[in-house]
């Protein structure tokens, strides 16, 4: 069968968990995410996540995205990306990723984006 709920706790390939709660009818849901890594000396905390997500939830592996807003600084992630099941039956979430700096001025806007890949599988 290719059951593929996004509900329930992530860890990805960095060490970084996240939960998601329950998937709303419309495909919403929402989460906290625990982010394994940040730039020295901020200190980390949990952070709210926001998301949304193609129905149906458990025939079809669906897509979806959510928003971090990092609760330590203001900065903000943006997640894209679709659940799978592998040959051995697991949920893996394949995503990318785009992380916003806040910059102070205009001319520092080229360099405020970084992007990524993340792979997320259920914390067992
Ligand atoms: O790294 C960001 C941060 C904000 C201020 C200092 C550090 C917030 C955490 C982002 C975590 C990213 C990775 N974790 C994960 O699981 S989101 C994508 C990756 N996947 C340095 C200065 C300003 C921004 C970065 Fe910062």
């Amino acid at each position: 069968e290719l059951e593929c709920s996004l509900t329930g706790t992530w860890v990805n390939d960095l060490g970084s968990n996240m939960t998601i709660e329950t998937v709303k009818g419309n495909g919403e849901f929402t989460g906290i995410y625990n982010t394994a890594v940040s730039v020295y000396p901020v200190k980390i905390k949990k952070s709210p996540l926001l998301g949304s997500q193609h129905l149906p939830d458990q025939l079809n592996q669906p897509t979806f995205g959510f928003t971090v807003n990092w609760s330590f600084s203001d900065s903000i992630t943006v997640f894209t990306g679709q659940c799978f099941v592998d040959n051995d039956g697991k949920e893996v979430l394949k995503t990318m990723w785009l992380l916003r700096s806040h910059a102070d001025e205009r001319g520092d806007d080229w360099k405020a984006t970084r992007v990524g890949y993340n792979k997320f599988k259920r914390l067992e």
